[in-house]
């Protein structure tokens, strides 16, 4: 990676990066390790692949539940175990010098809605406890660790459906007042990222500047071919998408003129992926935002339709998610994110369904 490699602060020792990375564990000598948190979820199965095909050898993965064979086999070791867990953060760090954290791991909108101060305490208290391990990181093998966090539309609030309507088209620093949990969550673990990037611990006599380098991108609703997802409130356009696929019906439970962004997956991971990338000279914002294509909920429908005929979507707006979709933005402007680093999304809603979705979700289900 020769625009976003490591960086070197003032001050501290260089250790065992004088050698370059390594991935076994050589005597005293810890291994250095890209981690994953939430590596069993949507985002991180197209994550460690996207790494691994980029030449990572030193993939560590976290999640709450054993990964599936196929991604465990493209990391170097990984753990089950809860992100929250001192213990078992303790335990990774006595193995491995973390360069770069990509940081996963949350509560969804729908699911933070039952259980708040749960998702609080992963969503904010797992992300500060990262924030501080890669801070600690940086202090004690010498280089910049690299924090990349996915926020979300959800850190928007749009206060009602007519200014919704009057401003199609939101910039990263409007309507910051979320609605819900997950999205008060996210938007308040932006402002963590940029404390520890900018300011860490700012009044210490022994602070030391650059040890985080964050990094964030807010994803709009993501569309998978390969996996459902479970817990957001954006969920009807891939649920919906499915169960067509597999000849089963779908009760969509916003109403058919709901429109907010979305973007297929392997778009998602690619910008993920340019960010941590990118030089961070042409980095002019901690935050932005992405976006590939804005239908209505019932456009979804109509090509779900035109591509499997004998689809059966009915619209059973559910109130209190209905509203949770009605707060997020219809779309997004994402022009800093095209000029900065390049993000260029492959699929527009044709090329999402033609190219990406259709294809390979039929294939799925004819497999079985
Ligand atoms: C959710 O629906 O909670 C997520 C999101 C929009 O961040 N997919």
């Amino acid at each position: 990676m020769a625009h976003g490699g490591p960086r070197r602060f003032n001050g501290a020792p260089m250790t065992s990066t004088e050698a370059g990375p390594h991935v076994a564990v050589q005597g005293s000598r810890r291994s250095s390790a890209v981690l994953v948190t939430g590596a069993g979820g949507e985002v991180g199965h197209g994550l460690i692949r996207g790494l691994h095909d980029r030449g990572r050898r030193d993939i560590v993965a976290i999640d709450l539940r054993e990964l599936d064979p196929e991604i465990r086999s493209l990391c170097s070791q990984t753990f089950v175990g809860d992100i929250c867990d001192a213990m078992l953060l303790g335990r990774l760090l006595a193995m491995y010098e973390v360069r770069e954290v990509f940081h996963l791991a949350a509560l969804l909108s729908t699911r933070s809605e039952f259980t708040p101060e749960t998702a609080h305490d992963v969503n904010v208290g797992g992300t500060i406890g990262l924030l501080r391990l890669a801070a600690e990181q940086a202090r004690s093998h010498g280089e910049t660790v690299k924090f990349v966090f996915p926020s979300s539309i959800a850190a928007y609030g749009m206060p009602d459906l007519g200014t919704k309507a009057a401003n199609p088209r939101v910039r990263e620093d409007e309507f910051l007042s979320p609605a819900t949990m997950y999205g008060c969550n996210k938007l308040y673990c932006e402002h963590l990222g940029r404390y520890y990037d900018e300011r860490y611990r700012w009044l210490a006599k022994d602070r030391m500047a650059d040890l985080v380098d964050f990094r964030c991108v807010r994803y709009p609703g993501l569309i998978s071919a390969d996996t459902v997802p479970s817990g957001g409130t954006s969920d009807y356009a891939p649920e919906m998408i499915h169960a067509a696929a597999k000849g089963e019906s779908y009760a969509c439970f916003v109403r058919a003129d709901t429109r907010i962004p979305f973007m297929t997956m392997p778009d998602a991971i690619e910008a993920t992926l340019q960010l941590a990338e990118a030089d961070p000279g042409a980095l002019t914002r901690k935050v932005y935002n992405l976006t590939s294509f804005s239908p209505s909920a019932g456009e979804i429908a109509e090509l779900v339709r035109q591509h499997f005929p004998a689809a059966e979507t009915t619209f059973e707006p559910d109130e209190q998610r209905q509203a949770i979709v009605d707060s997020w933005p219809a779309d997004v402007d994402d022009s800093a994110a095209r000029a900065d680093f390049g993000f260029t999304p492959q699929h527009d809603l044709r090329a999402a369904f033609e190219d990406y979705l259709v294809p390979r979700i039929r294939s799925l289900y004819q497999q079985g």
